[in-house]
């Protein structure tokens, strides 16, 4: 096991406008600091800090739907067909118009069950009569998204605990875009207020320190890295949020290895993660979000399955939606396995990382 000695923090400047600047050192009293009414100017300490954080990038989301609807541009132009189908339709027509409103579903990786729950449920309501033009229709097709969404993953926010530091694990298959959505991630928590700290668990691939040292520096954030090859990624983790505790951070942030959810080996490496994180705060890591990659559609799920069954997921985060047409996946993976989508990835920019906000996701794809 790699011994305290063998870790390093690499303190980044960290221009925090709520927090000391000052590596290991007290936060300043937040009096100092003129709070703007955008930012959340509260001590960790303090009653609901991280359940206010976490409502706090939630509600910002809503006012940027631009970016979460551009995100979804491919899969938009998926589904157009279906406005254009429910602007002729009429009752006579009614089998045809669904077939092909199931295919253009299908084609977006909504998923057979969920295509056929939702297509079935839209036949019974037009040969019933309670849906008579194509606009209820869409409404309807709306709706059924919605509460798949809202009934089997309403928990969208970050459940980041009463404790602090607060510990996020992010995981996943390699190049899904873990490092990616950590240090968007971290850059959306500074931005609030919040005082991050980066472990860089990925001690697979040299590089992968590296790539996450780059995201610390855009950041300002501060980093925990292995100064040896091969150290143990839990004892990384376990020296960063010791660190994190003694020093006062609110989030420290767990980079891992990207890993195949069939091999046994680092799966069980993933289980020491957990448990050398555990093990230094009772109930961390209060997060574990699995990446998962937009462009792979349904062949998340097995991926999804396997890593929630070794090591329980809180979270997902879908990221290249902005190059995929198989944004249905979304509703698929929360429908099998009743876990909310946390965020979602729609570029590779610092900004480029949306919280999930289901209503506007449905406007995203059915305008
Ligand atoms: N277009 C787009 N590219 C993304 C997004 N998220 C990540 N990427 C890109 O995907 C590639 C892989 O991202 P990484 O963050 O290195 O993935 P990783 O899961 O950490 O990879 P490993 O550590 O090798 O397992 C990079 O080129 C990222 O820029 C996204 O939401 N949209
Ligand atoms: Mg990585």
């Amino acid at each position: 096991m790699a011994s305290p000695t063998q870790l390093s923090l690499i303190s980044k400047a960290s221009p925090s406008p709520l927090f000391s600047t000052i590596p290991g050192t007290r936060f300043t009293p937040p009096t100092t600091v003129r709070p703007t009414s955008s930012r959340f100017t509260c001590l960790a300490s303090q009653t609901g800090f991280f359940s206010r954080l976490g409502r706090l990038i939630k509600e910002k989301a809503k006012s940027d739907f631009e970016k979460l609807s551009s995100g979804f541009s491919k899969t938009r132009d998926n589904l157009a067909v279906i406005d254009e189908l429910l602007l002729y339709w009429n009752l006579a027509d009614t089998d045809r118009v669904l077939d092909e409103l199931e295919e253009a579903l299908l084609v977006s990786d909504f998923g057979p069950r969920i295509t056929i729950k939702i297509v079935e449920s839209l036949r019974e309501d037009i040969l019933s009569g309670k849906l008579k033009s194509g606009s209820e229709i869409k409404d309807a097709l709306k709706k059924s998204v919605l509460d798949i969404l809202t009934t089997k993953g309403s928990k969208t926010e970050l459940q980041l605990g009463f404790r602090k530091p607060a510990v996020i694990m992010i995981v996943g298959v390699n190049g899904g875009g873990k490092t990616t959505s950590l240090g968007k991630l971290a850059h959306r928590l500074k931005n609030e207020g919040a005082k991050i700290l980066m472990a860089a668990g990925d001690t697979f691939r040299a590089a992968a320190s590296d790539q996450l040292e780059i995201w610390a520096e855009r950041t300002g954030c501060e980093i925990v890295v292995a100064e040896k090859e091969n150290a143990k990624a839990s004892s990384v983790l376990s020296q960063a949020v010791k660190r994190g505790k003694e020093q006062g951070f609110d989030i420290v942030l767990c980079d891992t290895s990207g890993r195949l959810h069939t091999n046994f080996s680092l799966m069980e490496e993933l289980i020491a993660c957990k448990k050398a994180v555990g093990k230094v705060i009772p109930g961390a890591p209060n997060e574990i979000l699995l990446v998962l990659d937009g462009n792979t559609g349904l062949n998340m799920l097995p991926q999804a399955r396997e890593f929630n069954e070794v090591v329980g997921i809180t979270g997902f985060i879908l990221t290249k939606l902005d190059g995929s047409a198989r944004g249905g996946c979304v509703v698929s993976v929360v429908d099998e396995l009743g876990i909310p989508v946390k965020f979602v990835g729609v570029g590779e920019g610092v900004e480029d990382l949306q919280p999930f906000d289901a209503e506007a996701f449905v406007n995203a794809i059915f305008p």
